[in-house]
């Protein structure tokens, strides 16, 4: 017989196919494969569909949840690129107890931490026989620290995984811009790599200046990767390195179509890449911009010369900075901005690499921890109860060994396959009985692939089908949070995919219900009304008025709340199915004086309008998130009404000095004063005779000591720079002056 090779490629592939048709089908993985120029599409959708992650990617794709610590000599300094020769002698963290991080970050969910070993600056945490700017020249433990060392070892005892953050760039070292530096470099992952036990993760940072000398590093990239493949070949590494891409934000949110397959380079070598390491041209790994929106579409795969699996990790900090600084400890995200970071990367196909940095004490801070446990508490009161238990399955188009009863068995490796291609694939699943949902989960197997491109989930309302929830890319894990629906089944349906689909969970689950404050705490004049609600129907609310936590004994939400004076709203929820909110705090002030602008403020940056100044509560240091007002290249000039004539024994106002960001000290402070608000009396004038460049970050008071001056009315004029000065990034531009909380006593 001859066989035409049409009908040889028809063989293979039913031999393949019958090849899937067990669910402990042992997998190689393939996470890199060549395109021909003489492809189809069909052939590169095909290919496409067959990139599989390497068993080191796909171990760490299934942690979901991990964890960053930056923590060096910038605790200190708090800032966050330090210098080259920043003194290292005030390392000193007294406290620490690298213990508390695991448990704390353990308890959080974590699965391995991966510990910034050597930033920018140079400084190293474990004692380095190739440099004196390390932990052995500090005072700590008297030099006898080493804190990759403790670290390890208490990631170890506690069964979690460890990984090394090391910064290619290195502003103290002498050697950087030299051949020497990529040996010094390699010495320093060498010490690393074996005197800490398992390492699961090498992070190579894409920031890259100059060094002490002014000179640029060429990094001996292939080296570097060799060095970790032979050392500690299970671990990935990542950003600038090609197990694992950076997202391309630090926001903590990652794409709505997140493809792990991505058009690759054709200088790809196949002998590294069959060996699961992908080879390395100029420090890019795919030819594209990683901060694209689209990176792996059918455009962009049709025009490739090689796929590669190379998925997401999105790193983001729980703080404003990377490292710790305590102008920022009321700036800690919340419970709920970690949830939904958490849908935003786990739930769309990327691991999370969430930073968490410890405080100068060595201890990670109060505040951060009470976060991570909220965002916990909401994790598990929503996914320990996964409504699936039982369930049954209908499909009409399911593999002997793959049918749909797989997609609720609790297991992401077994599958649902079909017998032939359809234009639609569905399958329905059918609840033990009905349930109120809003949150699905749904995960491809991905040892087989990333395949599905579009879907859609419907559920029966006793009538009709209807939908509640769509999406493109599923990958490794979706999830997907909708207003909440009461049924009894619902039905996957799988409208586009690369080759058949291998979808292997679909979970429904309820999340607990949110409170929600309108308006969400400001500042007002006379008095205010507060409406609180729930996303969940019939939920019922809890309040208190005096900053403690509520019960269902506290007062239950009927009506709008007026409000006459400064209070804290404390509200919790509770729905039906007895799941309960974290209690929600907001704060209302009142403005404890009436004011009047001469000059207006920017609308861009003025929390709460016309009272900020006035409202009893000062900007923390960083002016993006506090309570500050900004007056671009122009001066502040306001006249406060006491209500009536006082003695006064002081004034002050306070300005935030932030040169990065063009924001400048007033030049000069004037306080006059007033019985009618007509004639102004007695201008005091506070200069700022501090030099301006260079002037560190923070907060300045300018006070005045008023000796029992008498008054109802005082005008305040803070002299703006004006423009920003000749030695300044910003010459010419306009300069920034940012005041808030004018107090009189
Ligand atoms: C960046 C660095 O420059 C930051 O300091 C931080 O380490 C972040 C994770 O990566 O490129």
């Amino acid at each position: 017989m001859k066989i035409s090779i049409r009908n040889f490629a028809v063989a293979i592939i039913c031999f393949c196919y019958i090849g899937l048709n067990a669910q402990s089908t042992k997998k190689s993985f393939n996470n890199y494969v060549k395109i021909n120029s003489n492809d189809t599409e069909e052939i590169i959708l095909e290919k496409a569909a067959k990139v599989t992650p390497s068993n080191r990617q796909y171990e760490w794709q299934k942690m979901e949840l991990t964890a960053f610590i930056h923590f060096g000599i910038n605790t200190f300094d708090e800032v966050e690129w330090g210098q080259h020769e920043t003194d290292i002698k005030q390392f000193n963290p007294t406290n620490i107890d690298v213990k508390q991080w695991v448990s704390v970050l353990k308890n959080a969910g974590m699965k391995l931490i991966v510990l910034t070993t050597k930033h920018h600056d140079g400084f190293c945490l474990w004692p380095s026989k190739f440099t004196d700017y390390d932990i052995a020249n500090t005072p700590f433990k008297n030099g006898d620290g080493d804190i990759v060392n403790d670290l390890s070892k208490a990631c170890a005892d506690a069964g979690i995984k460890f990984g090394v953050y090391l910064s290619p760039w290195d502003m103290h070292e002498k050697l950087y811009g030299t051949d020497e530096y990529n040996t010094h470099f390699k010495n320093q992952l060498t010490e690393l790599l074996t005197n800490y036990g398992e390492i699961a993760e090498v992070w190579f940072d894409g920031a890259n200046g100059e060094g002490a000398n002014g000179k640029k590093q060429i990094y001996d990239w292939n080296g570097y990767y060799e060095l970790i493949r032979n050392l500690q070949p299970n671990a990935v590494i990542a950003v600038m390195g090609p197990d694992v891409r950076w997202v391309g934000t630090e926001s903590g949110y990652g794409r709505k179509t997140e493809w792990s397959v991505l058009p690759g380079n054709s200088t790809y070598q196949d002998d590294i890449a069959s060996g699961s390491q992908q080879a390395e041209t100029n420090g890019a790994f795919i030819p594209q911009n990683l901060m694209d929106e689209d990176l792996g579409s059918r455009d962009k795969i049709f025009k490739a010369e090689s796929l590669v699996w190379y998925p997401a990790e999105i790193d983001v900090s729980i703080r404003p900075g990377w490292f710790y600084n305590s102008g920022d400890d009321n700036l800690v995200k919340t419970p709920l901005k970690l949830v939904d970071i958490y849908y935003n990367s786990v739930g769309l196909n990327g691991v999370l690499l969430l930073n968490v940095p410890p405080d100068k004490r060595g201890l990670i801070h109060e505040n951060d921890i009470k976060s991570l446990n909220g965002m916990r508490y909401l994790l598990d009161e929503t996914f320990n109860d996964n409504f699936m238990e039982k369930a049954k399955t209908v499909s009409s188009n399911e593999a002997k060994g793959h049918e749909a009863k797989y997609l609720v068995d609790n297991s992401s490796e077994t599958y649902w396959s079909q017998i032939k291609t359809d234009k639609q694939t569905v399958a329905q699943i059918i609840l033990n009985r009905g349930r109120n949902f809003n949150t699905v989960m749904l995960q491809e197997n991905i040892l087989e692939g990333q395949r599905i491109e579009k879907f859609r989930l419907e559920f029966y309302n006793g009538q009709l089908w209807e939908t509640f929830a769509e999406g493109t890319t599923i990958g490794y894990k979706r999830l997907i949070r909708f207003p909440e629906v009461h049924s009894d089944r619902i039905k996957i349906i799988i409208e586009q995919s690369r080759s058949n689909p291998q979808l292997s969970t679909v979970a429904l689950f309820k999340a607990p219900p949110e409170v929600s404050f309108e308006p969400n705490g400001c500042s007002f004049g006379e008095n205010i009304k507060v409406k609180l609600s729930s996303d969940t129907k019939r939920s019922k609310i809890y309040y208190t008025l005096d900053g403690s936590e509520p019960n269902k004994k506290s007062l239950l939400y009927k009506d709008e709340i007026t409000l006459n004076s400064t209070t804290t709203i404390t509200a919790i929820a509770i729905s039906p199915d007895k799941k309960q909110s974290l209690p929600t705090k907001v704060n209302f002030n009142k403005a404890k004086y009436s004011v009047k602008y001469n000059r207006i403020y920017s609308e861009k940056y003025s929390a709460s309008k016309e009272f900020t100044l006035v409202d009893g509560v000062c900007g923390a240091e960083n002016f993006t998130t506090g309570d500050w007002q900004g007056f671009e290249g122009d001066n502040l000039d306001v006249v406060i009404d006491l209500g009536e004539s006082k003695a006064l024994n002081k004034i002050s106002s306070n300005y935030i000095n932030d040169l990065n960001s063009f924001i400048f000290l007033p030049s000069s402070v004037e306080y006059s004063f007033s019985e009618d608000g007509i004639n102004y009396e007695s201008n005091l004038v506070v200069t700022n005779n501090e030099e301006i460049k260079g002037s560190k970050k923070g907060i300045k008071t300018f006070t005045r000591d008023l000796d029992g001056i008498t008054a109802r009315y005082i005008r305040v004029v803070a002299n703006n720079i004006g423009t920003c000065p000749d030695w300044h990034k910003g010459f010419g531009s306009k300069a920034w002056l940012f005041i808030d909380e004018i107090d009189v006593k």
